[in-house]
């Protein structure tokens, strides 16, 4: 159990109840070891092992409750916190919830570039960051704004052009329309309130960060195992990045050795690749679980 020496003190944390970030937040949650009950048919859910609370409420609201300090955490995509302006701090960026906010019209239409969208109607969920975009680049412009099904606004005559969420591009091609510029790059956030927080609470904080971080680094690397030959362990050493040198152990055959290192997952096939060419064999590769750096 970890309580602190304020007893009643416990962190609120706001995630989205049902939705694209739901998931995976709660994946996160339960990958740094917070057990919970039901969360679905809940709006506050305790943790059993861990002084906090989830609060499950819409996307759209995490950031005003954050502000206000009602939580003192939420995880909420950027475009959502930037759409609001609320008066909070990003901790962390999380690499899911991953999309864009662009600016798309028909495919072959009048509007090609942005000197087009000049006073043309834009329909939108997000007038706020649209407008700013548009003053920016002394574009004017209508906004109409609708709360859902903003790639139909056009074909329904609502609006000239569009500005909306993208992730693969899908549902603006299955609508005929090209997305022409991107106004804000997106992801999900930790946000944390800008109020006075307790000194419990920020010491729970400070544990809950480290948590996240070191499950975080853990999931961006993997334990690599392998034999090679003593004479490329320099080569050897060169290819990995590894956070420290790695641990380098003799076998019975003395002109092998084992190497055992960790490595960062996105340039996991070009190191296995050039080990390969160095004379490494029967290479294991594990997940792990956690790291404390
Ligand atoms: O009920 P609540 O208000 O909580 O949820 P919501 O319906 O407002 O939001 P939800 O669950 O749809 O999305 C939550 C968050 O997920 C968004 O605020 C973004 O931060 C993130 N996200 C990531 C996305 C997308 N990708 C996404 N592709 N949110 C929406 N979309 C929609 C987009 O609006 C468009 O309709 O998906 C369509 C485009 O997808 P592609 O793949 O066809 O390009
Ligand atoms: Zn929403």
């Amino acid at each position: 159990m970890e309580r602190t020496a304020d007893s009643k003190t416990s962190l609120r944390i706001a995630i989205q109840k049902s939705g694209r970030l739901t998931d995976k937040t709660i994946e996160l949650l339960k990958g740094i070891g917070l057990r919970f009950d039901d969360y679905k048919r809940n709006l506050m859910v305790k943790c059993r092992n861990f002084d906090v609370e989830l609060l499950l409420i819409r996307d759209d609201d995490i950031p005003e409750y954050v502000q206000d300090g009602v939580c003192d955490l939420g995880f909420v995509g950027a475009n959502v916190r930037a759409e609001t302006g609320a008066d909070v701090s990003v901790l962390r960026g999380l690499d899911y919830g991953v999309c864009r906010l662009s600016l798309a019209a028909h495919k072959d239409g009048p509007i090609q570039t942005l000197e087009d969208f000049e006073g043309k109607t834009i329909a939108t969920s997000y007038p706020n960051l649209t407008q700013q975009f548009l003053e920016k680049h002394n574009i004017e412009a209508d906004l109409v704004t609708i709360s859902g099904a903003v790639e139909i606004a056009p074909r329904l005559e609502v609006a000239d052009a569009i500005c909306d969420l993208v992730s693969t591009g899908n549902t603006l091609k299955a609508n005929g329309l090209e997305e022409l510029e991107v106004i804000l790059e997106s992801e999900t956030q930790l946000i944390q309130t800008n109020k006075k927080l307790s000194p419990g609470k920020k010491k729970l904080i400070e544990k809950f960060l480290l948590r996240m971080d070191s499950h975080q680094q853990a999931e961006r690397s993997r334990y690599i195992m392998m034999n090679a030959p003593k004479a490329s362990v320099p080569e050897i050493k060169e290819i990995i990045p590894s956070l420290n040198s790695p641990t380098v152990m003799p076998l019975a055959d003395e002109e092998m050795v084992a190497i055992h290192t960790v490595i960062p997952i996105d340039q996991f096939w070009i190191v296995m690749e050039r080990l390969k060419k160095e004379g490494a064999t029967g290479i294991v590769i594990l997940p792990i679980e956690s790291m404390i750096l």
